[in-house]
């Protein structure tokens, strides 16, 4: 059970970060063992929020090196990354339960 005061911390916090609430962020879904889209563009210099929904039915584990983030999805299910500010590059992402499944971020 969460208390109110941690009830009320909470909505301070998402209060706090409007930067996310009206931004849908950018979706990339994982289909057949793909990404989909395999590249994303995305602009440098600015917080990102990726959303990665799994449509396929085996778990993936959404993974960049380049990024330092690591996520497991389930299937059907979808998981929020947030990135950045980054530098202008190419960041590479996998799905570390199948590594032939690959994409990338290109910042510009
Ligand atoms: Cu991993």
């Amino acid at each position: 059970m969460v208390s109110w005061r941690i009830g009320a911390v909470l909505v301070a916090l998402a209060v706090a970060a409007p930067a996310w609430a009206d931004d849908a962020g950018i979706v990339i879904a994982i289909k057949d063992h793909q990404f989909v889209p395999q590249e994303v563009e995305a602009p440098a210099g600015q917080k990102l929020k990726l959303v990665v929904r799994n449509e396929g039915t085996t778990a993936s584990e959404f993974e960049s090196s380049s990024l330092h983030r690591e996520k497991v999805v389930k299937p059907g299910g979808e998981i929020t990354v947030l990135v950045g500010p980054l530098k202008p590059g190419d960041y590479e992402f996998f799905d570390d339960f199948h590594r032939e499944t690959r994409g990338h971020l290109a910042v510009k």
